[in-house]
């Protein structure tokens, strides 16, 4: 039997459920790319705010590629369970805040009318980095941009325009850098293009506020999915696994209301900066080292590569000698307890991180993962050895190819194989490459790659 809402009686008592009348909600988040990650992060903080009396926050999801998550959620309404590993332990809780799931090639006109209703209030978005549409430079690609969400938001927001609606707040929780800014302006440059005379519209009433959001979320496998199943009683083809901890802060800039997430652990503050730029630096760089030098050395998972004790020891210092030095922290930030904090998270083995997860997509996830931290040390003089030998394999990955999964992926393979690092490394970075004025601007940089 699938989980559905009929099926809730039949939970183990230890399972946590929600507490409100989940069909008297409506439909005040539209959510463009409801993966695992949203599931286990934004859904899960409107899910706890919407149990402790917030009203009218229900999401609905947008998945703009595949329909595998509709077919995943739409039998069960939307439901899914969360099941939170740490060491032996687990605890699993059933999410309820998520009404139902669209897919763009063909709930279009459900799509932007869910957006145009007057009860949204939220737009917010996880497409991965490379569900921004930018070209390497950075600017938005406009044919990328037209199968991604641009469209449907623009003629949403005209909609609500048109029928002298508030405006929406925007809210992005990708891993880019000052990550609201970025949207505001990738949508400028869309609404330029193609929507004139939204600009001004969307300029005086909507919000893009950047956010910070933390929590690991492991690729869910059969095994989960069977173990969960024997612990339920009911099969859960949408079931989340992720850790205890999470993080989500949120800069203060809503265009309209907005669920009391603060109350369950989310921070409201004037500046995200500090803390997306330490998360970036220092989670994600140590992330995608892990990966490439893991994957180099054989390993499957994070919590392996972290055993292996010289990895453990220079993830350790990419964090805290390389990245650490070139955040300016916020005065309650403690880079060094966070630190602390991150690699015992790397360690669980509970989690089961695949490398391969964290691989994919190198040439939208580098830039600010290792190269504003290279930049900070080459201005300086100084080196940063982590990041030096994970570049080295990461290139080794472009040339083994077997766990290449990235938009560039044919062309540098090639090119990795004709033997140019330097020809790749000026491809993704160089005068066309994301963060290209930094390439260009320090002079030293370039040569730091050739010392
Ligand atoms: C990871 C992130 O897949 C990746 O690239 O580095 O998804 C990471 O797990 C999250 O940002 C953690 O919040």
């Amino acid at each position: 039997m699938r989980l559905s809402p009929s099926a809730l009686t039949q939970l183990p008592q230890d399972v946590t459920r929600f507490g409100y009348d989940r069909d008297a909600q409506s439909i005040g988040i539209v959510h463009f790319g409801i993966g695992a990650f949203h599931r286990a992060h934004q859904a899960w903080y409107t899910d706890l705010a919407m149990d402790a009396g917030d009203r009218g926050w229900a999401i609905s999801g947008v998945s703009l590629r595949s329909a595998a998550v509709a077919d995943q959620l739409n039998p069960q309404h939307g439901l899914y369970t969360l099941t939170e590993r740490s060491g032996e332990n687990a605890a699993t809780r059933v999410i309820a805040a998520v009404r139902e799931v669209l897919v763009a090639a063909r709930d279009r006109d459900a799509i932007i009318a869910r957006v145009a209703s007057p009860d949204c209030h939220i737009v917010s978005f996880t497409v991965t980095e490379k569900g921004y549409a930018r070209s390497g430079a950075g600017t938005l690609d406009l044919s990328l941009a037209q199968k991604s969400f641009y469209p449907l938001l623009s003629e949403a927001l005209e909609r609500r325009r048109g029928a002298g609606l508030p405006g929406v707040t925007l809210l992005c929780c990708d891993n880019l850098p000052d990550n609201g800014r970025t949207l505001e302006q990738l949508m400028a440059q869309w609404t330029a293009a193609r929507a004139p005379d939204l600009d001004e519209w969307i300029a005086q009433h909507c919000t893009f506020p950047s956010s910070m959001v933390d929590r690991i979320v492991p690729r869910s496998t059969g095994e989960d999915r069977t173990w969960l199943a024997e612990r339920l009683g009911v099969e859960d083809d949408g079931a989340i696994f992720t850790e205890r901890f999470s993080q989500w802060v949120i800069e203060d800039r809503f265009a309209g209301p907005r669920p009391a997430w603060e109350q369950h652990g989310a921070q409201l503050v004037s500046d995200v900066a500090p803390y997306e730029t330490a998360k970036l630096r220092m989670l994600n760089g140590a992330h995608s080292f892990l990966a490439y030098c893991g994957l180099q050395r054989g390993h499957a998972y994070v919590h392996e590569a972290m055993a292996d004790a010289e990895l453990g020891a220079m993830a350790r210092s990419l964090m805290l000698e390389e990245a650490a030095p070139t955040v300016d922290a916020a005065p309650d930030q403690d880079l060094n307890g966070y630190a602390a904090e991150l690699l015992e998270r790397f360690r669980d083995p509970a989690l089961r991180h695949r490398l391969d997860q964290i691989a994919m997509d190198g040439t939208q996830k580098i830039p600010q993962r290792w190269l504003d931290t290279i930049a900070w040390h080459a201005s300086r003089g100084s080196d940063a050895p982590a990041i030096r030998q994970a570049f080295a394999a990461w290139l080794w990955h472009l040339h083994d190819g077997r766990f290449v999964d990235d938009p560039m992926g044919d062309e540098l393979q090639a090119l990795v194989r004709k033997g140019g690092a330097e020809a790749v490394l000026d491809r993704c970075f160089g005068c066309d490459g994301m963060r290209s004025a930094l390439w260009q601007d320090h002079g030293k940089l370039r040569s730091w790659f050739e010392t």
